[in-house]
């Protein structure tokens, strides 16, 4: 008789089941074998009575660590048992795939195990990691919902570089060149002036950048989200933390206890509002507080290290772990960003010392777009998008979150483990 497999987490007490999942451990006595098959909810002890059953006791002969199998028996109370204090008596066992041993460890070095993605994955660690981050996006996805934003889907491949001219993947395109693209950027704002206003696309972004840290990759994950009639970037802020601090709540209510368990880390959830510093107002007090110096010439832009040192700032001045970073001078901004008195009307998001965030209010104006993509020196690039501003379009705003940076935030581990698979300028595999 055909029986649905169950979960081990949901295998009840008393009952007869059926289960599948990994061997995880094997002991095989001469009486009895014991068997920790492992699946995505957790662990259960498998128990098979040799002299009992027979053609199971032949099937685990057959078996290794990280094979595969289905069993079936009844689940039992046994307080010995420290897997929850229950076991399987297995009365069938079927072997769907046998392992060869191990090409690697779990602590192996990182690129070892990135080799063999697949089995590094099968740790609880890992598992964890992609539930919290299920979890996260899910979270943000459910309120914009909520809140009438529309999903949508952008090109990838594009025939002008988005962001900038700089880090963007060329590729043959039949028989003219085309790129990879580096943000939705360009298609969020067509979907304001297609009067859609509001949208959020959650994908994958390309980077052509030569850099080899912990939190750069060359294609990644972004949560991108886009409103119409704003009056200022300080609306897009707004949504932004209100829609961390809700994703932030549900991962901790769901998973808090399990990530300070493994990676023994508190998942606080933010207060409203989160600071916000000027650029400039962040360096004077990096300077007074921690000695931290840089020539004015570099004041510009936030460094690595700036970046780090605002998060002890934060925690000290603010006792918060976000800080919104505004009023960068214009030449470190995108073109598109609206201006007031000359200054970028938009923010770096900084979460426990790493951006995660660049959001503004763009500039919906023709005449002044115009005006700030010829002052950047960009002319045929972004042609096609200057056109969504003639023929009307609201004012509006947004922001790109990289889920990635986000993941690895939150439970304190390298972009390298925060990502399902890591491409980076030397990894094109798995
Ligand atoms: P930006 O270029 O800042 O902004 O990218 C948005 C967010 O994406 C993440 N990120 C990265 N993550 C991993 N590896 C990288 N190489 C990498 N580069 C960026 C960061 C960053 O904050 N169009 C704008 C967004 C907007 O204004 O709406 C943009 O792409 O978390």
């Amino acid at each position: 008789m055909y029986m649905e497999r169950v979960l081990t987490a949901n295998a009840p007490s008393g009952e007869y089941v059926r289960v599948g999942g990994f061997v995880e451990n094997l002991r095989n006595k001469r009486y009895m074998a014991f068997i920790v098959l492992r699946d995505m909810s957790g662990k259960l002890q498998l128990t098979v009575d040799k002299g009992a059953y027979p053609d199971v006791a032949a099937e685990v002969d057959k078996l290794t660590v990280e094979s595969v199998v289905t069993a079936y028996g009844k689940v039992v109370d046994n307080p010995a048992v420290k897997m929850g204090g229950r076991e399987m008596v297995v009365e069938k066992l079927v072997v769907e795939s046998v392992a060869e041993a191990m090409p690697m460890m779990a602590d192996s070095s990182i690129d070892a195990r990135l080799d063999y993605r697949w089995i590094d994955l099968r740790t609880e660690k890992n598992k964890l990691m992609i539930k919290a981050q299920t979890e996260f996006v899910r979270s943000m996805r459910n309120y914009l919902l909520e809140r009438d934003f529309v999903e949508i889907h952008t090109p990838k491949i594009i025939g002008a570089a988005s962001e900038s001219g700089a880090d963007v993947f060329e590729l043959t395109y039949f028989d003219r060149k085309a790129y990879l693209a580096q943000s939705p950027q360009f298609y969020k704002q067509m979907a304001m002036a297609a009067g859609l206003e509001r949208i959020f696309e959650v994908g994958p972004v390309f980077r052509a950048e030569k850099s080899f840290t912990s939190r750069h990759a060359t294609e990644f994950t972004c949560f991108d989200l886009e409103f119409s009639y704003i009056d200022s970037f300080e609306d897009v802020m707004h949504m932004e933390e209100l829609l961390l601090q809700d994703a932030l709540k549900n991962v901790a209510e769901k998973y808090g206890g399990e990530i300070e368990r493994l990676f023994g880390l508190k998942t606080v959830v933010p207060t409203v509002p989160f600071p916000r510093i000027k650029l400039h107002d962040l360096y004077d007090e990096l300077e007074k507080r921690y000695g931290y110096t840089v020539p004015e010439e570099e004041k510009i832009d936030l460094s690595t290290d700036a970046e780090k040192l605002s998060y002890k700032f934060a925690m000290e001045e603010y006792g918060h772990e976000f800080l919104f970073v505004t009023d960068f001078p214009k030449d470190k901004r995108a073109f598109y960003h609206m201006r007031k008195d000359g200054v970028p009307q938009g923010y770096d998001l900084i979460w426990r010392g790493t951006e995660i965030t660049t959001g503004a209010q763009r500039e919906h104006r023709y005449e002044q777009l115009r005006r700030q993509a010829d002052e950047k020196g960009l002319g045929e690039d972004v042609k096609f998008y200057m056109e969504f501003f003639r023929y009307g379009c609201p004012p509006h705003g947004g922001f790109g979150l990289g889920v990635d940076r986000m993941t690895m935030l939150l439970l304190d581990i390298g972009i390298k483990e925060a990502e399902f698979i890591f491409r980076s300028p030397i990894r094109l595999n798995p």
